[in-house]
């Protein structure tokens, strides 16, 4: 017999009507790939997913209004707007109220006003299929923004108000937690539960999401594994270690319709694992765009994305110093963290012969960077999954990576360079490795070939996810039948 799961995906941003980080692409890939599963064979299977955002002030995408209510607050009623609008055929939920509108950022430097705002975000987008009628089964929340809905989820479950929804979290990024809730509970008349959180967690989002969440999903296997030590676990390994029956580590994809070598109007020159030779002439028309020497030969280091600690941009920057005796061009693109951009802005005045830095987000320059560099940078301390490697290989930029996360669990030895600690040292001595090899045609040639032909397809991790979501929802029934 065939089954329809309807699942409501929450978040704080989605490409393209926000985007501030990876988060985005995620939220806007996953539930499509969701929606546009074939029916499952066993079950026959199909899913019905929502997207519900913040109408954040910049989100400027058409929209009908569908829905007005409100939630009670400390005595009074904070209104709620809902409109609608569609992604494909996925129809987005933007949803509106004064929490939102005074805040201008997706995310601004206070952390008060953000907690603030994602906690009404979070209580309103989960009365929301209520006031539209639709029997939702499962809730997935997307890192601490919106991991409160489950926290109010489960309350409403064993208050036995409704029928059961399951709540299932993803988690990009464990370090952000979201800011004291204590006063914001109470203001909504919700009771802060006695949990097995550590005392200074008590009361963030994201621990009280995951201490409610009936799975929590991370976006790598290699990650889930870390976040349960001390090095990676930010203070919640242990809490997280009890809950480790929860966990799965699920790969994110990669559009690889928009992200296709052959097809990408934004390359001077497109090409397949077949005319993989054409990518040369991306990489002299990139020389010439930037002024950089117009050398063929010369080794083209790129990285990409957000200019962050987290990313290890400072070791790129002091490594380069280091290798000034060997000939290499390097191309940075990317903003963030204004030491960072000073830093990098002090070695291309250094080396203006062989620096290029592009203090600028611009999707169209990335892609060509991607498709003419040589080898792609990511020396990050820690990466839940990371997505720039991913779109490097299918470019046949080779990656040099810091084997963590989903760095270590998309980066093979047949396709790039591995280093297995976040240092200076290490990192020198993987891009010598790569120096090395990159004379040799045929094994440069042999790394990105590999690069080019592995399946970094949504579809694959949408099928994990539609296994999770029934075995959630299997569990979910056997609990009711017990009680
Ligand atoms: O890819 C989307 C992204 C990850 O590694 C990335 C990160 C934040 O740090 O899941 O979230």
């Amino acid at each position: 017999m065939s089954k329809t799961i309807r699942v409501l995906f929450l978040a704080a941003e989605a490409d393209p009507f926000i985007k501030v980080g990876g988060l985005a692409d995620v939220t806007s890939a996953l539930p499509r790939a969701l929606r546009s599963l074939p029916p499952d064979r066993v079950d026959d299977v199909t899913f019905d997913v929502r997207l519900a955002l913040p109408h954040h002030s910049a989100i400027k995408a058409e929209a009908r209004p569908i829905a007005f209510y409100s939630l009670p607050r400390a005595g009074r009623e904070v209104e709620v707007r809902v409109s609608e609008s569609l992604l494909g055929e996925m129809p987005v939920y933007l949803i509106h109220g004064e929490p939102i509108a005074s805040s201008g950022a997706v995310y601004s430097s206070n952390l008060a006003i953000d907690t603030e705002k994602y906690a009404f975000f979070s209580l309103a987008a989960l009365e929301l299929p209520r006031y539209l009628n639709w029997d939702v089964d499962i809730v997935h929340a997307h890192d601490w923004h919106t991991a409160l809905a489950l926290y109010a989820l489960l309350l409403k479950r064993q208050n036995r108000q409704e029928k059961p929804i399951a709540g299932l979290l993803t988690l990009h990024n464990l370090p952000f937690m979201g800011g004291d809730l204590t006063e914001i509970l109470a203001s909504y008349n919700l009771p802060l539960l006695e949990t097995d959180l550590p005392a200074w967690a008590k009361a963030l989002p994201l621990p009280l999401g995951l201490f409610s969440a009936d799975a929590i999903v991370v976006v790598s296997p290699t990650y889930a594994r870390e976040i349960l030590t001390p090095e990676f676990g930010c203070g919640l390994q242990d809490f997280l270690h009890r809950r480790r029956h929860l966990i799965h580590g699920i790969l994110n994809g990669l559009d690889t319709l928009s992200f296709d070598p052959a097809a990408d109007p934004a390359l001077p020159a497109r090409f397949t694992v077949e005319t993989i030779d054409l990518r040369q002439q991306n990489k002299l028309a990139l020389q010439h765009k930037l002024g950089l020497p117009a050398e063929p030969l010369i080794p083209m280091i790129a990285m990409i994305g957000r200019l962050d600690r987290q990313k290890g941009v400072d070791l790129a920057l002091a490594v380069l110093r280091k290798l000034t005796d060997l000939p290499w061009q390097f191309v940075l693109l990317g903003i963030g963290d204004l030491a960072l951009e000073d830093a990098a802005r002090a070695l291309q005045a250094e080396f203006p012969g062989r620096v290029r830095v592009e203090l600028r987000f611009d999707s169209q320059l990335a892609r060509h960077i991607y498709a003419a560099a040589d080898m792609f940078l990511m020396p990050s301390r820690y990466e839940p999954c990371g997505l720039a490697q991913m779109i490097a290989m299918r470019y046949g930029c080779v990656p040099i990576v810091h084997a963590t996360g989903g760095l270590s669990d998309t980066v093979t030895e047949e396709r790039g360079f591995l280093f297995k600690t976040p240092s200076v040292r290490a990192l020198r001595a993987a891009l010598l490795k790569a120096f090395a090899l990159y004379p040799n045609r045929e094994r440069w040639r042999a790394l990105q070939r590999a690069g080019l032909s592995a399946d970094f397809s949504w579809l694959r991790s949408a099928k994990r996810y539609s296994d999770l979501y029934q075995n959630v929802l299997h569990s979910l029934r056997v609990q009711e039948i017990r009680q």
